[in-house]
């Protein structure tokens, strides 16, 4: 979109302040698009899926954060973005990783600590890194990524390179105060960056209500003069949108934006969660009503853009691929004892 028009709807959808815009409306997708949609989505679903098992079976250890629920999120941002731009994010990462392009193989090998894993086996679930597809962790401490994504944001606008950079965090970790001290700096020096926080409603089992005084996490910038909006993140056309919008600020100089993208996690916080926290109806309303890939399936089924057949074709190539993954994932050799203090700082 030009400057001027993004300025100009920017201005008309001002709702209640300068901080607080209107939601674009959701993407209009082609067959082309809701395909890719469902396949990508599909993919980090079942992978998580997967992964879920092999923890069950002692194959990864430690701690593992599943994001079966959030898949629309990141695959609406991954949809609007263009080469260059930047991923950070904090634990729940494996969905951000696949939306980049990584590898499923080396996602999965990662989780169970071996050689072919992103971090040679030595990282785990929360510490993976891609140069190459941009993806720029992975990080376990709460709020890290936020100051980090800012950094990476102050890298493009010094290099002039166009990038910019989403910076992904929960709604838990938008009370930390590393997150302020970040939006100064970049509502001061009008960085490139897209602060995406993924409010699934838990930090652990704590719900917004019971931690944030404010709740609408859009507006956790108006200090800073930083706009933001609420999205629909159960609805990829609604990311979509939302984040072309964004993206168009950041990179036109504008400075950043918040976008708080109303999402939901089916599985508990980690792994050892049983998330009593909260009742099964709660998890199933979500489930049955906003799902996601219902729903793009539902319209690829409605407008005959598919049938069930055809579904099931895509899901058994993403079956495939993440069995393959998982297959190499266990049958790929740990790091050899001599990698001990390679790619480490001592
Ligand atoms: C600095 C810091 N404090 C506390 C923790 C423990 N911790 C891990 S995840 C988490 C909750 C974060 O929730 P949220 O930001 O909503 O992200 P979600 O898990 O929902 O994706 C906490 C408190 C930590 N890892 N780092
Ligand atoms: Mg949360």
């Amino acid at each position: 979109m030009a400057t001027r028009a993004r300025k100009a709807s920017a201005s008309s959808a001002k709702a209640k302040s300068a901080t607080s815009f209107k939601a674009p409306p959701p993407a209009k997708f082609s067959k082309d698009d809701e395909l890719y949609a469902y396949r990508e989505m599909l993919l980090i679903r079942r992978f998580e899926e997967k992964a879920g098992q092999l923890y069950g079976m002692g194959f990864i250890g430690g701690f593992c954060h599943l994001y079966i629920g959030q898949e629309a999120v990141v695959t609406g941002m991954q949809m609007a973005m263009k080469d260059g731009d930047q991923f950070i994010t904090g634990y729940r990462d494996h969905g951000h990783m696949l939306a980049t392009g990584m590898e499923s193989r080396g996602v999965m090998a990662e989780l169970t600590g071996r050689r072919g894993g992103y971090s040679k086996g030595k990282g785990g679930s929360m510490h993976m890194f891609s140069k190459e597809k941009n993806f720029y962790g992975g990080h376990g401490i709460v709020g890290a990524q936020v100051s980090l994504g800012t950094g990476l944001a102050f890298g493009n606008k010094y290099q002039e390179n166009g990038a910019v950079a989403m910076t992904f965090f929960g709604d838990g970790a938008a009370n930390q105060g590393q997150v302020y001290e970040s939006f100064n700096m970049a509502a001061l020096w009008k960085l490139p960056v897209i602060y995406v926080i993924e409010n699934n409603r838990y930090a652990m089992g704590t719900s917004v209500s019971r931690a944030s005084a404010q709740t609408d996490f859009s507006q956790r910038g108006a200090s800073f003069s930083i706009p933001g909006f609420q999205v629909d993140g159960m609805d990829v056309r609604a990311v979509k949108s939302a984040s072309e919008f964004a993206l168009d600020h950041a990179r036109t100089g504008e400075g950043p934006i918040i976008l708080e993208m109303q999402t939901y996690r089916y599985r508990g916080h980690s792994m050892s969660d049983p998330a009593k926290y909260r009742s099964k109806d709660e998890v199933q309303k979500m489930r049955s009503e906003h799902d996601p890939i219902e729903q793009v399936k539902a319209r690829l089924l409605e407008l005959g853009h598919a049938d069930e057949a055809a579904l099931k074709a895509i899901d058994k190539e993403v079956r495939d691929v993440v069995s393959d993954a998982a297959d190499f994932a266990q049958n790929d050799p740990e790091p050899d004892p001599s990698e001990l203090y390679t790619d480490i700082l001592l």
